[in-house]
């Protein structure tokens, strides 16, 4: 498990180096932000540029880790499927290549003959990443790679990387929207059970160089398996527990009876808003916010897997909200954790995947009995 989660971290940080290039290189940056305006361009790109971004990250992770991990190809799932339509109608599989050169080649199919934007791609794939340090000395999991499988969300928050406002981070305060809410998340779960048990969290936009190097990044990790239970974060120190003094968070997009009720429940100060969902997840790892509640089914097992195995390292998790407001008890709100290995049959494509009944994302179960009491019979 120290050796997968170690290649983890350094595919992330290549996917991180993709994501900055993207937005760093000015032939790359001109595709990402393009808009689609008439039939021409729309005639060249079936998807966006953007879209092939993501492919192309999720590629990097799909390819490494199933080079080291053979056990583990067929099981690692991301948000975006690889198969690309070009502008003459031909079927691409985008994939990473032998060389560099290969692959610049199979990309340049698919951007149109853009060659200069494949190179640079193609470049950033195949580079080595900076080397990660963390600290996973002494780290020993009972578990084998045949027995887990990964789901792979190569960039959160697409809307935010695209539009690419810069936020200055301050210490200890949660930031809404911006840049740094795009996050590389990669999960690992148990196939048997569905439990996430390792997380690696990828922040490509973290803060700016003071040198002028550009942006710097920074990564978040966890495991938690029996009793082995490690964070990369330390566990923040909590406010008084449940009631007044508890902070959310939640989409902008959030049920106003979902708002006006934790309006009441946390105090109107205590209520923040911020984009993306892997992003928010972070913010209760952090201590940013105690909880963050989803009313909708909007979210993926990609946006949540990672996020999740880093919160139940620090003695929390992710529930469903739907199925935690009709149990009974608070001992049955563990059992509405979320899981990651079984589709959800009576949906049809990525809605299979979806976290339907909304979810519920906390580091102290008390904290999360106030939310289920709070929000009983106002869904
Ligand atoms: C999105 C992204 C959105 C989020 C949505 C996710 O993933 O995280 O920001 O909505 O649930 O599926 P919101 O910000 O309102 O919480 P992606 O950007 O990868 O599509
Ligand atoms: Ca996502």
């Amino acid at each position: 498990m120290a050796d997968l989660l170690r290649l983890l971290l350094r595919v992330a940080e290549k996917a991180a180096d993709v994501a900055r290039v993207c937005r760093q290189e000015a032939p790359l940056f001109q595709l990402l932000v393009q808009e689609k305006t008439g039939d021409d361009k729309n005639k060249k790109f079936v998807q966006d540029f953007k879209t092939l971004a993501d492919v192309v990250i999720q590629e990097v992770i799909r390819h490494d880790v199933g080079a080291q991990f053979p056990e583990m190809v067929g099981f690692i799932h991301g948000e975006e499927s690889n198969k690309f339509e070009n502008g003459l109608g031909e079927s691409v599989t985008v994939t990473v290549c032998g060389t560099e050169e290969e692959t610049a080649t199979l990309l340049a199919t698919v951007l149109d003959g853009n060659h200069t934007a494949a190179s640079l791609l193609a470049r950033a794939i195949h580079q080595d990443p900076a080397t990660i340090d963390a600290n996973t000395d002494g780290l020993s999991v009972p578990l084998s790679p045949s027995e887990l499988g990964i789901w792979i969300d190569p960039i959160d928050a697409t809307s935010q990387y695209i539009e690419g406002r810069e936020e200055v981070l301050e210490e200890g305060h949660l930031s809404p929207s911006g840049l740094h809410c795009a996050l590389v998340l990669i999960g690992v779960y148990l196939r048997s059970t569905g439990e996430p048990v390792m997380g690696v969290i990828n922040q490509p936009f973290n803060h700016k160089d003071p040198a002028g190097g550009g942006w710097r990044g920074k990564h978040f990790w966890g495991v938690s398996f029996g009793n082995v239970n490690v964070c990369s974060v330390s566990r923040p120190k909590d406010g008084p527990a449940g009631g007044r003094g508890l902070s959310a968070v939640l989409s902008s997009s959030e049920k106003q009876v979902v708002k006006e009720t934790l309006t009441s429940l946390c105090g109107p100060d205590k209520l923040m808003y911020a984009s993306g969902a892997g992003y928010k997840i972070l913010c209760v790892i952090q201590g940013l916010a105690d909880v963050y509640v989803l009313s909708e089914g909007s979210t993926f097992k990609w946006d949540s897997c990672a996020p999740h195995a880093l919160l139940r390292a620090l003695g929390g998790g992710v529930v469903d909200l739907t199925r935690s407001l009709q149990s009974s008890s608070a001992a049955q709100n563990h059992q509405a954790e979320l899981t990651y290995h079984q589709p959800y049959i009576e949906a049809k494509g990525a809605d299979r995947w979806a976290n339907h009944g909304g979810l519920v994302a906390y580091r102290d179960c008390s904290q999360l009995c106030s939310i289920i009491s709070a929000l009983k019979g106002k869904l």
